[in-house]
């Protein structure tokens, strides 16, 4: 019974490390948006401010991701674009391209 308690414990510490990890992370986390299928998945992503997404496109055409505070140009098919949201508010974004491919990043 000792032993089972002693395990516990040491579990639970364990927990602790990961989560005083996992918040030191996020200051400069990245999140995907993948381009697949004349798409943008998912089509909305909320992240927290400071959140680096990266948009990737996985598709065999060109695309760009494009808004009024950034434009990717183009994409390659297997090429990605970088954006680092440092502001809040919903940021509404499309493919040049193919004008119906539409996203929204909400920062929080
Ligand atoms: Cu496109």
């Amino acid at each position: 019974m000792r032993k089972i308690a002693i395990f516990v414990l040491a579990l639970g510490s364990l927990w602790a490390t990961q989560a005083a990890a996992a918040d030191t992370a996020q200051v400069s986390a990245t999140k995907n948006v993948g381009i697949v299928n004349f798409a943008f998945k998912p089509g909305t992503l909320t992240v927290p401010k400071g959140t680096k997404v990266e948009f990737e496109n996985e598709s065999n055409t060109a695309h760009t991701t494009t808004s009024k505070n950034f434009d990717s140009k183009r994409i390659a098919p297997g090429k990605s674009f970088m954006v680092r949201f440092q502001q809040r508010g919903t940021f509404a974004y499309h493919c040049k391209i193919h004008p119906f491919m539409k996203g929204k990043i909400v920062v929080q």
